[in-house]
């Protein structure tokens, strides 16, 4: 298992994350990958290394180029504007409004967000293209030949949509990678996402498309953020018919109901044929976490990494979710156990 990491995820420090009405520091923070690093090299994961550089090629294949322009900008024009704090959209682009992106940044910000707790800061689009380049030289280390790779990204991206942002998300990790392996020769590649949120942008990436089978499990959006997508009955379309599969689950949910999601989202994704599947992997499912509500247990994740290594196909782990607790780093390392078995 080759892993995959960046210093550069450190660039993305936001001060204020809108939570409960008024401005907290932001759970997804630096100290994150920095725990996760250190269980994974305890746990014998010692090959570390700094990512190539890509390019936004094929970032723009699965975003559109507005999009990647507002987000390399964002900052800037931000400060330009002369605002005392971080870009936190105050204007949407809600039911029946039109869809053209303002040239105030004030509005582009809303425009382009899917939800505001997560401020754009100094350094954020450079942790998020070193981000999207740790998935992506992780994508390459498949391509080369090799059955599993941990791509540590953070930012994370399963909540950044073809031209959105938000729920921590900036450039979509998963979708990036999975766009690289059909480029290099995959026909077909499955996008399995089981951190505890519904992986929004990923379906609002892959859900036309007939080389992209997704499926996520996640805490019911009636019940839990991202509130406006992932239900069951969302099943793709077009050439995607079919090639959506959501698992929506109720608060407390442990590991014996959850498992077996997982083991309907295989077979689907062995029954398409997928040659690879790009893990999203957030470990907010853990019964500590501090913002989710499922009861999966450390030694859970041992049998995740394992279920998912019985598809037979080469893995890339690409990093999502998983927050407040010490032991996101444990159940990320026992995850890769499990993998290599
Ligand atoms: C990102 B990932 C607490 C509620 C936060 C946004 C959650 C984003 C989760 N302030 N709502 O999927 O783990
Ligand atoms: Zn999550």
């Amino acid at each position: 298992m080759r892993v995959f990491y960046s210093e550069k995820h450190k660039l993305r420090d936001a001060k204020t994350e809108l939570h409960g009405g008024i401005l907290v520091k932001p759970f997804e923070g630096p100290f994150r990958a920095e725990w996760i690093l250190a269980a994974v090299k305890e746990a014998g994961f010692t090959d570390v290394h700094a990512p190539q550089e890509h390019g936004l090629e094929t970032a723009k294949k699965v975003h559109t180029e507005d999009f990647l322009d507002f987000l390399s900008t964002c900052w800037d024009r931000w400060s330009a504007a002369g605002y005392p704090g971080e870009a936190i959209p105050t204007a949407y682009a809600y039911r029946r409004s039109r869809e053209k992106a303002p040239r105030n940044i004030d509005g582009a910000v809303g425009y382009y967000a899917n939800s505001v707790e997560t401020s754009i800061s100094a350094g954020t689009y450079e942790a998020a293209i070193s981000s999207m380049d740790v998935a992506l030289s992780g994508a390459d280390w498949l391509n080369a030949g090799n059955r599993f790779a941990f791509s540590l990204c953070r930012p994370p991206g399963h909540h950044a949509g073809i031209d959105l942002f938000g729920g921590y998300c900036f450039i979509n990790n998963a979708a990036v990678a999975a766009q690289r392996l059909l480029d290099h020769g995959a026909k077909k590649v499955a996008i399995l996402d089981v951190d505890f949120h519904h992986g929004n942008g990923t379906q609002d990436i892959t859900y036309r498309r007939g080389d992209i089978f997704f499926a996520s499990l996640h805490g019911d959006p009636a019940d839990a953020f991202p509130y406006f997508l992932g239900y069951a009955d969302e099943t793709g379309e077009g050439e995607g018919e079919g090639l959506n599969a959501n698992y929506p689950m109720p608060a407390g949910t442990p590991w014996e109901t959850w498992a077996k999601a997982l083991d309907d989202s295989l077979a689907r994704i062995n029954a398409y044929g997928a040659e690879a599947i790009v893990l999203s992997l957030g470990v907010d499912t853990f019964e500590q976490d501090p913002i989710s509500f499922f009861k999966l247990k450390s030694p859970d994740y041992i049998r995740m990494g394992e279920m998912v290594a019985k598809s037979g196909v080469p893995v890339l782990t690409v990093m999502e979710g998983g927050y407040g607790v010490p032991e996101i780093g444990l159940n990320v390392a026992n995850v890769l156990k499990g993998l290599e078995g």
